[in-house]
C-alpha cells in the first residue's frame, strides 16, 4: 500500500533521529498514516525508537476478517450510509443525529451503517484533545453514548474508526463492543473494516485512516482498483475525511459520507470543511436475488 520511495524516507528519518511528529510532517501523512506504515513494518523496535517503553499503548485492535452475512429475500433494500459521529466531542451534533434517524424511520429503512469514529476518543499523542471533550473517560463516554446516541428500530452495523481505536490503545478495550452489548440494536462488526453481506448485495464498510493521502478521487479508485475484479464489492462506504463524495468506479458505488458533527477546532486546523449529511442507497434485486441498480441520495443536515 505504501510506496518503497515512503519507506526509505521513512527510514532515513528514523536515522537521522527525527521524532515522530516531525516524520508525519516531513511525509505529509497523518499520525494513524505514520503508525499505519510503522505497523506494516512488523518491526516493534521502532516503536521503542519513537515512543520509548510506551510502545505497547500504541497497538491497534485485531481486525475481524470473514464477511458478516445477513440473509434477504427482499427486492428492495434501503440502506443508510453514515459516519464519523465523534460523540463526546464538543462539537458532537446530537441534535443532527436525532434528525437523521428521525429521517432514516420515517424512509422505512432496512439497515444503518456506520463507518466509525463512533466516539471521539483520546488521543494520547495529542495533548490538547483533552481540552475538546465533553467526556474524557472511557466509562463517561460509554454512558454518554448509551445515553445520546438514538434507538432505532431496525439495526445499526458499524465499524470502529482511529477515534474509536484510541480507547484501545490506551485500555485495551473496544468501547463499541462495550456499547454493542448494552444496545440491542446496534451490532459491532469489528475494527477499522468489515465485508458485509446481505442476500447477493455485497458492501465493504470501511473506516478510511488506512488508506493513503491523496485527493478523495485517487483514495476510492486506489481501494477499489487494488481489490481483484471477482472479489469487488458493490458498494463502498468510508469515512474519516469528513467531506461527503460519492463515485461509480469500475462498476463499485464509492461513498464517503460527511461527519455527522460540527467543525472542531482540530479539523478546523487541518483544512476540513462541515458537511452534516448522510446518505440514502437503495437496491434492487431481480428475480434471481442478484442486485439489479443501485441509486443513492444525499441528504444534508446543515442547519
Ligand atoms: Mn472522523
Amino acid at each position: 500500500m505504501f510506496t518503497k520511495e515512503l519507506y526509505c524516507k521513512f527510514r532515513y528519518l528514523l536515522a537521522k533521529k527525527k521524532n515522530f511528529y516531525e516524520i508525519c510532517s516531513e511525509l505529509n501523512l497523518s499520525d494513524s498514516q505514520v503508525m499505519l506504515l510503522i505497523d506494516s513494518l512488523d518491526d516493534t523496535s521502532i516503536y521503542t525508537k519513537l515512543f520509548g517503553e510506551d510502545y505497547k499503548r500504541l497497538k491497534r485492535p485485531p481486525i475481524t476478517e470473514g464477511t458478516y452475512k445477513i440473509y434477504s429475500n427482499k427486492e428492495h433494500l434501503r440502506l443508510a450510509l453514515l459516519g464519523d459521529t465523534h460523540l463526546c466531542s464538543k462539537s458532537d451534533a446530537v441534535e443532527e443525529i436525532r434528525d437523521a434517524y428521525y429521517i432514516i424511520e420515517k424512509n422505512q429503512t432496512d439497515f444503518v451503517l456506520h463507518c466509525g469514529d463512533f466516539v471521539d476518543g483520546l488521543n494520547p499523542m495529542n495533548k490538547d484533545h483533552i481540552r475538546e471533550l465533553r467526556e474524557r473517560t472511557y466509562e463517561g463516554q460509554l454512558d454518554y453514548s448509551l445515553h445520546y446516541y438514538p434507538s432505532y428500530s431496525n439495526k445499526t452495523l458499524i465499524v470502529s474508526g482511529n477515534h474509536d481505536d484510541y480507547w484501545y490503545q490506551l485500555t485495551g478495550k473496544e468501547i463499541l463492543k462495550d456499547f454493542s452489548e448494552r444496545r440491542d440494536d446496534v451490532i459491532y462488526l469489528g475494527a477499522n473494516r468489515r465485508k458485509i453481506a446481505i442476500g447477493n448485495l455485497i458492501i465493504d464498510l470501511v473506516h478510511g485512516n488506512t488508506l493513503q493521502n491523496g485527493s478523495i478521487d485517487f483514495k476510492a479508485g486506489l481501494y477499489i482498483r487494488n481489490i481483484p475484479e471477482n472479489e469487488r464489492p458493490n458498494i463502498v462506504h468510508l469515512g474519516h475525511m469528513h467531506t461527503p463524495y460519492h463515485n461509480d468506479i469500475y462498476g463499485v458505488l464509492c461513498v464517503r459520507t460527511g461527519a455527522l458533527m460540527h467543525l472542531s477546532p482540530y479539523h478546523k486546523s487541518k483544512g476540513y470543511n462541515s458537511h452534516i449529511s448522510f446518505y440514502f442507497v437503495d437496491v434492487y434485486f431481480d428475480d434471481d436475488g442478484k442486485v439489479k441498480k443501485i441509486k443513492h441520495k444525499k441528504e444534508s443536515l446543515d442547519k
